[in-house]
């Protein structure tokens, strides 16, 4: 058996987070984790305050375990939705795209666990300057926005540059991965891709599919022109972007206007042509669709036979 300090931080079984992502990470997918002895988040992304409300309630309906909510901090409507996990006694919120300063104090007066998801030291620090209970470091492997630096450079260095326990995020999807976070010296992982080949995950066939099929190579980040670099499948869509993107005298508000709505268009319709597939470097990975409970089992089972031959090494 695996237990960690995440354990007993969050309440939950195995020191697991599903990744808060935007549009693909609801009710059903939170509860499902959470069922499972992880943290199922719900992703309030870019939805307003009765959306997310109506989430939480769903989940809460389906399981007895803690869950919690990802804020993404570049929402228009992220006012609002950070009063609705206060209202609705949300225990456990994780931030992303920003930083959550602002918010801290009304989150920490409500009781509220907040893990803010970082991408840098400086980013780390001031997480724990506001009060933070741990931080998610997230390396560049990871699907949606992501900073500069792998999770093998950047999960030691906030280790060492904060007194806050630190959670592992980015290119982690098996238990392999999930052992050598823990050898890193997380506390814990976060894994959005691989729960995007859950059952209990509903994006478009299109868009599972995509992910099961991909190879190593088959991610690009894209947006690095608009100032905020986002890793997704490479298809006509994105391929059309990196090509816009490259010809300067196309103008950035041109790029802007492409992405809106994009991750809509490929989580609900599966559409290849107008749809951002955000996605991790790990899709290469992902073989097979599986229950969140047969993940979180997986996974704990794995991360617990590699941990216990660790020091085969060691003569
Ligand atoms: O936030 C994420 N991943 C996301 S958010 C998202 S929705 C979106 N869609 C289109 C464009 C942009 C976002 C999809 N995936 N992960 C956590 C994360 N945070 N990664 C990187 C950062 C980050 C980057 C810069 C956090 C803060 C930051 O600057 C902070 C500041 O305000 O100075």
């Amino acid at each position: 058996m695996i237990k960690t300090p995440l354990c007993e931080l969050l309440g939950i079984e195995a020191p697991i987070i599903q990744g808060g992502m935007a549009w693909v990470a609801d009710a059903d997918l939170a509860a499902a984790v959470s069922n499972a002895g992880g943290l199922g988040l719900i992703s309030a992304m870019n939805a307003d305050a009765e959306w997310l409300r109506n989430q939480i309630r769903k989940a809460k309906s389906m399981t007895n375990r803690p869950f919690g909510v990802n804020i993404m901090l570049m929402s228009p409507f992220a006012d609002q939705v950070a009063q609705v996990v206060v209202e609705e006694g949300v225990k456990i919120v994780t931030t992303g795209a920003g930083s959550p300063t602002k918010y801290m104090p009304a989150w920490r007066e409500a009781g509220i666990t907040v893990l803010p998801v970082v991408a840098s030291v400086a980013l780390a620090k001031m997480a724990e300057r506001s009060g933070a209970s741990a931080v998610i470091a997230e390396g560049c492997e990871s699907g949606g926005h992501i900073g500069e630096l792998t999770t093998m450079a950047l999960v030691p260095q906030v280790i060492d540059a904060v007194d806050l326990p630190v959670i592992a995020a980015g290119g982690i999807g098996d238990g392999r991965g999930m052992a050598a976070a823990l050898m890193l010296g997380a506390i814990g992982v976060q894994m959005g891709t691989r729960f995007l080949t859950a059952y209990e995950c509903n994006v478009h066939p299109v868009y599972k599919q995509r992910v099961l099929k991909a190879k190593d190579i088959d991610t690009v980040a894209t947006g690095k022109r608009l100032g905020h670099p986002v890793r997704c499948l490479k298809t006509p869509f994105s391929r059309k972007l990196m090509m816009l993107e490259a010809d300067s005298n196309v103008p950035v508000a041109e790029l802007e206007a492409m992405g809106v709505g994009a991750l809509r268009k490929a989580v609900q319709e599966g559409d290849l042509e107008h749809g951002t597939f955000m996605s991790g470097q790990i899709a290469g990975m992902m073989h097979k669709e599986q229950s969140c409970a047969d993940i979180i089992r997986e996974m704990m089972t794995e991360t617990e036979e590699i941990l216990r031959g660790a020091t085969k090494w060691v003569k």
